[in-house]
Order: C-alpha cells, then sequence, then structure tokens
C-alpha cells in the first residue's frame, strides 16, 4: 500500500502534495477530455483511500485540458460490449471511488472548466465545494446517450438540484452555465479563475483542525442517511469528541480573552 503519494502508480492522474498538505489530484486525460475508464476510477479509489492517511489537509480536483471531465468513457463501454452484471460491477467501483472522496474525511474542493457532464458531474458532486468558471457547463447527457447514469447522481445531483431539475436534464439533455448553474445549486462559487479560487478555498480549509474538518467532511454525509432521530444521536457523539478536541482549545481561550477575529459581514 503506498506511503506517499511519490507510491501511487498512475496512468490517468496526478498527484503532489506540498508541504501543507494541500493537495492537487489532477485528471490527466486532456486528450479524451478526462473521460472516466475503468483504469482511471481504479486510480481514484487507490488515490481517495490513502489521501486521508498521508496528511492531506485540503484536497484540489483539477483537470488537465480545457474540460473538467467527459463522464464515463463511452468508447470503452462500447468496445467492452458489457454485459448487465459487468456494468453494475463497473459502477460499484464508481461508487467506491466517489464515496472515498465523500466521506474520506478531507475537503476535496473540485476546479472545473469546461465540461462537467455526466459521470464527470457524478464526479464533481462527489466533492465537497465545486468552483467554476465562465466556461464551465453542466448536463447529464444519458439520456440521449440511451444510457442511465450509474455514478451516484441519482444521490448526489439530486441532492444539488433537486428531483424534478435532475429528471429535466436527462430528459432534455438541459446544460446550465454561468449564473443560472450557481442559482440551482450544481457550483457555489463562479469567478475567473476557478484553479486559483479552489486554492485559496482549500488554503483556508486547512487551517481548521483536521478533526474538525473530518467531520465537516464526513459526519454531515453519514447524518443525511440516517433518520433525523439516528441523525441527532450521532451529531452529539461527533461534537463530544470534535468540540472538547485540544486543538479547539487554544482558538476558545482567544475567543474568551477578545484576542480572536469576531465574524464581520464583510
Ligand atoms: C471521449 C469522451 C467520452 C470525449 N468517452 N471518449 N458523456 C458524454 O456524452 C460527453 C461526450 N463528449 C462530448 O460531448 C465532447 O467530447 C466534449 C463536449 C466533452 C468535448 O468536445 P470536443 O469537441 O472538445 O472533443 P471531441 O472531439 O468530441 O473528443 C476528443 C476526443 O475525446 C475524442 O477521441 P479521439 O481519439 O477521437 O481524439 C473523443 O472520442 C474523446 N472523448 N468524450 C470516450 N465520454 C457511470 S454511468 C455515467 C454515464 C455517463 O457519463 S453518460 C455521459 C457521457
Amino acid at each position: 500500500m503506498a506511503k506517499t503519494v511519490d507510491d501511487f502508480s498512475l496512468q490517468n492522474l496526478l498527484v503532489d502534495m506540498d508541504e501543507d498538505g494541500i493537495t492537487t489530484v489532477t485528471l490527466n486525460r486532456a486528450d479524451k477530455r478526462n473521460a472516466l475508464n475503468a483504469e482511471t476510477i481504479e486510480e481514484l479509489i487507490e488515490v481517495f483511500s490513502g489521501l486521508p492517511r498521508m496528511g492531506a489537509r485540503a484536497v484540489v480536483l483539477r483537470a488537465e485540458g480545457t474540460h473538467f471531465c467527459a463522464g464515463l468513457d463511452l468508447v470503452e463501454h462500447h468496445k467492452e460490449d458489457r454485459r448487465p452484471e459487468e456494468f453494475m460491477h463497473v459502477c460499484l467501483r464508481w461508487h467506491e471511488a466517489f464515496n472515498k472522496m465523500e466521506y474520506g474525511g478531507v475537503p476535496v474542493i473540485a476546479a472545473l472548466k469546461g465540461a462537467v457532464v455526466g459521470g464527470g458531474l457524478e464526479l464533481a458532486s462527489s466533492a465537497h465545494i465545486r468552483v467554476a468558471d465562465q466556461s464551465t457547463y453542466f448536463a447529464l447527457p444519458e439520456g440521449q446517450r440511451g444510457l442511465f447514469t450509474g455514478g451516484g447522481a441519482t444521490i448526489r445531483v439530486a441532492d444539488l438540484v433537486g428531483k424534478a431539475r435532475m429528471i429535466d436534464m436527462m430528459l432534455t439533455g438541459r446544460v446550465y452555465k454561468q449564473d443560472e448553474a450557481i442559482s440551482v445549486g450544481l457550483a457555489q462559487y463562479l469567478v475567473e479563475d476557478s484553479e486559483a479560487k479552489a486554492y485559496e478555498i482549500a488554503r483556508a480549509a486547512a487551517t481548521n483542525p483536521p478533526l474538525s474538518n473530518f467531520a465537516i467532511c464526513s459526519a454531515i454525509s453519514h447524518m443525511q442517511n440516517m433518520s433525523a432521530l439516528d441523525a441527532a444521536y450521532a451529531e452529539s457523539v461527533v461534537a463530544g469528541i470534535v468540540n472538547t478536541q485540544p486543538a479547539s482549545r487554544g482558538r476558545l481561550e482567544a475567543f474568551a480573552n477578545k484576542t480572536a477575529a469576531r465574524v464581520r459581514p464583510e
């Protein structure tokens, strides 16, 4: 098992971690518009399984080329001529990869551009924060391709935009971009330079204690899957641990002695 990012064996991704634990994961298949073939999914599993134990404090997920991700590798899918049970197993590996991202406890910030479509939107929706630029556009062209989502869109994209919008996107191929994409919840930021903003967010998040970020980037997702009663119980358990951590003591003391920054609107 890889111990540092240099130990990963990767063909389709690049991974780099700086001395502060700010980690860059790059989709590196630009000639295929970063389409997700089976090998890339295995690499995402390897990377996002390993990073939380390698000292990653925050991850920027970015892409080479002008498009973030064109979704399922349609050419591979066509050539493989998969049977239903084979494609079901393909989907299970996608879920493994995207669950590692969403539940791994390390903030993942997606720096988007160009096409974020089909499985590319499923990938982006597994990040904790999505940053779009003016070129970014979102779509679920599965219906037009005679396909259906298989990488978690029915859960994560429906969570972001709601059931009715997702059904419309899939039935009609509707494309969202710019302000409209923000207003429906597909991304939280619209900026000129999505990578610069993603790194700014990653560095800010990395100043929080890792245990707080672990809770923020795993507990909220787990609690969404629970009944309200169980979620309230789980929340109290998580808060019991996080809110008494040694790393919070100095911060609380700074507030009490009036040296900590106040929360201001500007
Ligand atoms: C691909 C893929 C791909 C590009 N699989 N190879 N996703 C889609 O329906 C989106 C399909 N892709 C596109 O609509 C366009 O390629 C883009 C809008 C993303 C980019 O357009 P463009 O003009 O820059 O590139 P291109 O000429 O279309 O493609 C360049 C190369 O990338 C070309 O390969 P080449 O060897 O001929 O140079 C394309 O074949 C390749 N390429 N997209 C494979 N998706 C778990 S279920 C999830 C279900 C889905 O994700 S369905 C949605 C699939």
